[in-house]
């Protein structure tokens, strides 16, 4: 933070840019056993978590992110009952998935306690659903978590930061096979796909590995002003070679629901968010 700005800065990631945001106010500041912790108050975006200096939330626009990973996934299972976030210790999609009345179980798998700490006091928008009855928490590495499980979920959501740090085996091949393994028969993942200006080579390399252990993988994205240029997608994959994820196959809420509880998703947005851009589309569609 310099001059009362919080800047973006990563040579690897997004080299010669960065999202600046101007602070109001440090809200926390910590070293936790994985990446470096900080809250703070924004100007305009209300509290931001930062990890490793990558803004992994803002409360103003953090539910386009945290409600498109999670329906898309769980509009394409015919009837989600039991579902897993790995990462999300923000809480925000365990929110998402608490939305749909068919879940009778939302577990999350975050490495970092700290993480949820300071959410439940700084997010409190976002960690409400740590209190739901439905919410059972488990502390460790994700990878490790999911080999315990085998056919335990119909929908997995890997809401993960990125590559690099604590969250890099979850961007590789192995990852996606213990993914596919720990679902029920026609069960559905989403995960956090990164950016198509900055990273075609992560995602074209996420998108060949889904494929060969999915037989359905697409790649969806969402706009949302403080991710890395203004967007992010996500890898939708279904073990069901029948399954069309392009398409919403329930929704399951009428409109009052959708008015009080929905700010970004919807039957078309599901629909439009796979479809890409021509450079886009002929690099991971059609090369
Ligand atoms: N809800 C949007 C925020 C995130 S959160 C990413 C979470 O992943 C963090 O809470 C972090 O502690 C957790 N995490 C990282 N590695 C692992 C792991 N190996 N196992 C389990 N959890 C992990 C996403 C931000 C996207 C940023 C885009 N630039």
């Amino acid at each position: 933070i310099k001059d009362g700005w919080f800047a973006e800065i990563s040579e690897t990631m997004w080299p010669g840019q960065a999202m600046s945001l101007e602070v109001d106010k440090i809200l926390h500041v910590e070293k936790s056993k994985y990446q470096d912790v900080l809250v703070f108050k924004s100007k305009t975006y209300g509290n931001v978590l930062v990890l490793d200096n990558c803004i992994q939330v803002t409360e103003r626009d953090e539910f386009s992110y945290q409600e498109m990973i999670t329906h898309l996934a769980l509009n394409s299972h015919p009837n989600p009952k039991k579902a897993l976030v790995i990462g999300g210790g923000d809480g925000g999609v365990l929110r998402e998935i608490l939305k749909h009345s068919s879940i009778e179980e939302a577990w999350l798998c975050d490495i970092d306690e700290t993480v949820i700490e300071v959410s439940k006091k700084y997010l409190p928008e976002m960690s409400v659903s740590y209190q739901d009855p439905r919410t059972k928490v488990h502390i460790g590495d994700g990878f490790k978590f999911l080999e315990e499980y085998k056919n335990q979920f119909d929908v997995i959501i890997t809401d993960s930061s990125d590559p690099e740090g604590p969250a890099e085996s979850l961007f590789q091949k192995p990852y996606f096979q213990l993914l596919k393994d720990a679902l029920t028969e026609k069960g559905v993942i989403t995960t956090q796909a990164e950016n198509l200006w900055i990273h075609m080579d992560i995602i074209s390399k996420l998108k060949k590995d889904c494929r060969d252990i999915f037989p359905v993988a697409e790649y969806a994205y969402t706009m949302i002003p403080t991710y890395p240029s203004g967007s992010i997608g996500f890898m939708v994959c279904s073990k069901d070679a029948n399954a069309d994820v392009k398409k919403p196959i329930r929704f399951d809420w009428d409109d009052d629901f959708v008015a009080k509880n929905l700010k970004y998703y919807n039957k078309q947005i599901h629909e439009a968010a796979f479809v890409l851009p021509n450079w886009a589309d002929q690099k991971l569609n059609k090369g």
